[in-house]
């Protein structure tokens, strides 16, 4: 797998210089990625991520003039030995009994001020602590100034609160100098438990066999050449490896000598801290691989979840009252006007729905702040459809993305499904359905079914008038003549009959337009439904997948040595 960590190079850079404006880079990344995977991910894969930021904070705040190594080892192997060797007093107790190391004690070359900070931070106990500064050989142990020696206890022990002690202290220590004795050396728990664990950061990392002296001159290079095998095992190729003899000055020259390179350079906390980012990135490059996700859902997916959210949101219902609604009002403004009064009379289809109704009048702001419409509630399938549509989407978003992210984009696309329903209704309430108008063909045909029947009254009118003169026995009146028909009953035919035609004629008209009414009211409702989706189940996905990018990018730029 070409992930992140492997790209970081992964051999020994014991004579790298790290640069404490990259390392703060790197962490500052680290951080990057915590804020962009907050929430997203679960919290106990990032402990050792907060932990790594909180730690190498509090350490590049404190002394970078010194630097704390820790000899640590198997109960007997010799740490006390070295540590009161190194530091030419009997600071700290060495024993036959075992273990005899229960506390980490310190030695501080140069002032103790300075390092009380850094040793209260560490959590040594302030009469654990001890100054090897004296007037006789200052000039001796000019080289050490700035070294902070720890004597752990042993990481074997019986006494469990020895390896937790030593647990904590390797994770705040600047370098560690394993202490192995030759009968010992091989032993599986410091090679499985500790040395493996710690082959990122080979770079602040020392190996002594100590006891050296207990060996015939002739094996030492056998077992160093045995021990160097092992420590290859365990990812530690390169790590400087010597021999030691507590009991000898002689002996601890070679070690003596690394401490001062060590101490000289400076560089031991940064390497450490820079390790530690390594070990942290290999930890979550698993979490956000290389893969570069899609920006988004696709098309299928997003048209999915509009058809399922217009399902939902009762579109189809809604469209189909705005057809009939459209036949309703036309019919009211141009059929035959005898038969209008009782066309009124009958219920909008709109306003049973609580939708505006005739005159365009809107729902009352106020109530669209809640379900404002009585469309009617979505069925259990429009419900389930809407669900897997939500669902679909967050699978297409969250198909390229690592094992950790799927659940956070389905979380995500579901966030906000409770507020979906008052949303998709207050948007039903809220569309212009195109029936405010009344179009000016509706107040010609209107105005012409007025005239033809005013034609017809005028024409019943007459005729009436002239059977009373004649009842009466007044003189008649002169009914002129088109063509053979007296002008009063062509006026009462005619105008009946022209109305009937009108109405007639208007009736596929109104049909056609009323479909196309529906048509328009579907476009319009599809877009304002669409406009609900993106707010409340793509916009949180996005999110999310920004937050991925943020994090892959953030991750990319703590994994750059
Ligand atoms: N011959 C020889 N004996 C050593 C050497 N280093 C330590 N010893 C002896 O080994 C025994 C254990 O030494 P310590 O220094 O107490 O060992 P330690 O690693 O501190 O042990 P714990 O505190 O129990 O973890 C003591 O008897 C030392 O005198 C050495 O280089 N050569
Ligand atoms: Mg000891």
């Amino acid at each position: 797998m070409s992930n992140i960590a492997g790209r970081v190079r992964e051999v020994f850079r014991g004579d790298q210089r790290v640069d404490a404006d990259a390392l703060i880079a790197r962490l500052d990344a680290v951080r990057r990625f915590l804020t962009a995977v907050d929430g997203l991910l679960p919290d106990s894969d990032l402990v050792p991520a907060h932990t790594l930021v909180e730690r190498a904070g509090t350490r590049l705040a404190l002394s970078r003039d010194h630097t704390v190594v820790a000899l640590a080892g198997a109960t007997g192997s010799g740490k006390s030995s070295l540590f009161n060797a190194l530091a030419q007093l009997e600071l700290s107790p060495v024993g036959v009994r075992r273990p005899t190391t229960g506390v980490t004690h310190a030695c501080v070359w140069g002032p103790l001020e300075g390092a009380n900070h850094l040793l209260d931070w560490i959590g040594v106990l302030p009469r654990h602590r001890f100054v090897r500064e004296s007037a006789l050989d200052a000039d001796d142990e000019t080289a050490l100034h700035g070294l902070i020696l720890l004597d752990l206890p042993d990481f074997d022990s019986v006494q469990r609160s020895h390896r937790l002690e030593v647990d904590r202290l390797l994770g705040l220590v600047d370098q560690v100098v394993w202490v192995v004795d030759p009968q010992k050396y091989a032993d599986r728990v410091i090679h499985d438990s500790y040395l493996r664990e710690f082959h990122r950061h080979r770079d602040v990392t020392l190996v002594v066999l100590n006891q050296a002296d207990r060996l015939p001159p002739a094996e030492v290079p056998r077992v160093l050449d045995d021990l160097r095998r092992l420590l290859d095992t365990d990812g530690l190729t390169g790590v400087p490896l010597l021999a030691t003899t507590a009991l000898d000055p002689a002996g601890m020259v070679g070690l003596r000598d690394a401490l001062e390179r060590t101490v000289a350079e400076r560089q031991a906390a940064l390497r450490r801290l820079a390790g530690d980012v390594d070990t942290v990135v290999a930890g979550l490059d698993e979490l956000v691989g290389s893969a570069r996700p899609a920006g988004g859902p696709d098309d299928a997916a997003i048209n999915g979840l509009n058809r399922a959210l217009a399902g939902a949101a009762g579109v189809p219902a809604v469209t189909e009252a705005v057809e009939r609604a459209y036949r309703h009002r036309a019919v009211a403004a141009t059929g035959w006007p005898v038969v209008r009064g009782w066309r009124r009379l009958r219920p909008d289809p709109l306003r049973r729905l609580h939708l505006p109704g005739p005159g365009g009048d809107q729902a009352d702001p106020a109530e669209s702040l809640v379900a404002a419409t009585s469309v009617p509630d979505p069925t259990a399938a429009q419900r389930s459809a809407l669900g897997l549509a939500i669902r679909a989407v967050a699978d297409r978003a969250a198909a390229d993305l690592p094992a950790a992210w799927p659940g956070a984009v389905t979380s995500a696309a579901r966030s906000r499904l409770g507020d979906l329903p008052d949303a998709l209704d207050r948007t039903i309430a809220g569309t212009d359905l195109g029936l405010d108008r009344r179009p000016l063909w509706w107040r010609i045909v209107g105005g012409v079914q007025w005239l033809v029947t005013l034609a017809a009254v005028v024409g019943l009118g007459w005729l009436v008038l002239g059977y009373a003169l004649r009842a009466l026995g007044l003189p008649a009146l002169d009914n002129p003549m088109v063509g053979q028909v007296p002008l009063p009953t062509a006026l009462l035919l005619g105008g009946l009959l022209a109305g009937l035609l009108v109405a007639a004629l208007t009736r596929p008209v109104v049909r056609w337009a009323a479909r196309r009414a529906r048509a328009r009211a579907d476009q319009r409702l599809t877009a304002r439904v669409a406009q609900v989706g993106d707010e409340y189940v793509l916009t949180p996905v996005r999110i999310v997948l920004g937050s991925y990018a943020q994090a892959r990018d953030a991750l990319r730029d703590a994994a750059r040595r």
